[in-house]
């Protein structure tokens, strides 16, 4: 039987959840099934393609909802789960008990794991680490910034690996490993290993690039990446460079996208007060209520500049 697996793609929760789902749906519902995986990334204009779903079962984790027929399993616990109201309307009316959203949880991989538990009485305690480490990395629960940007336990360096390699072959490897390797072990194979050095190189790089091109004002951290070739960073760099600042603003050009990110500092002394998803969803995007991005077609460097400025003068007031 043919299992297809979208997932969000470079994003640790993302190739955690899919790891833990696939432990869950072997061990509890589909023992013979053949695992497929697909990396999804949010893009300007997003749309579920019919081919997507080309497994007997489909299933999405951490990624937003499709009111696709084909779609047999959905995981979800991002504020902006929807891409419109009538998928919103799609699921509360299907009320399938095989889809399921609950945005109060700090992972998706927990959310899996909670309800694994719940309603199937399935476990994985071997995967108790992988669980525990989501919830830091996409819940943003780091003691502080020198954790989050100095890399010193494995699930950071295979954050990295994670959030910066290229295509989605490697992090698709990682999803097997993690199903069945404590993430210590993972992160010291060879060919890990020799995908993580480089990035650490990048990565140290980067604190040195955002250094010189951050400043802050107001409380407000505010960056333009174009031009430096910086396919993605950790973001919590800027709170590394000025701890003073509660809100990052950002603009990032990619190949396939120009990306304004915002941020909020998780080691604030004053706590952040804005919602980032629904000021991010004004403008297209969406996140939760600490982090949000908004995407714009490539290219779109100025507008992205524009929507950057007006969004850090909202923070700051
Ligand atoms: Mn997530």
């Amino acid at each position: 039987m043919r299992l297809r697996v979208l997932y969000h793609d470079h994003c640790f929760d993302g190739a955690a959840s899919a790891a833990f789902f696939s432990r869950f749906i072997r061990g509890s519902v589909h023992p013979d099934a053949d695992f497929h995986y697909t990396g999804m990334a949010h893009r300007a204009s997003q749309i579920f393609e019919d081919g997507l779903f080309d497994g007997d079962v489909n299933a999405i984790v951490d990624f937003k909802y499709s009111s696709n027929p084909k779609l047999t399993w959905w995981f979800d616990h991002h504020q902006s789960a929807f891409l419109t109201p009538e998928d919103a309307r799609h699921f509360q009316e299907e009320h399938s008990p095989l889809k399921m959203y609950d945005p109060s949880y700090k992972s998706c991989t927990s959310y899996i794991c909670a309800v694994a538990r719940e309603k199937w009485g399935f476990t994985a305690p071997d995967l108790d680490d992988l669980v525990y480490w989501a919830n830091i990395v996409d819940g943003a629960q780091y003691p502080d910034a020198k954790t989050a940007v100095e890399l010193g336990a494995p699930a950071m360096k295979l954050t990295l690996v994670v959030e910066s390699s290229k295509g989605s072959e490697t992090v698709q490897r990682l999803i097997q490993y993690m199903q069945r390797m404590p993430l210590k072990d993972i992160i010291e194979l060879p060919d890990i290993q020799e995908i993580f050095q480089p990035l650490y190189e990048r990565h140290v790089n980067s604190v040195n690039i955002i250094r010189e091109r951050a400043s802050e004002s107001g409380g407000v951290i505010t960056f333009d990446l174009t031009g430096c070739d910086l396919e993605g960073y950790n973001k919590f760099i800027p709170y590394y460079l000025h701890p003073e600042g509660i809100y990052t603003v950002s603009v990032s050009p990619s190949s396939f996208r120009t990306k304004i990110s915002v941020g909020s500092n998780p080691w604030a002394a004053v706590e952040p007060t804005h919602n980032l998803a629904t000021i991010c969803e004004r403008y297209g995007g969406g996140g939760h209520a600490r982090v949000g991005a908004i995407s714009l077609e490539p290219g779109q460097v100025e507008d992205a500049r524009k929507i950057a400025a007006e969004v850090a003068a909202e923070l700051r007031g």
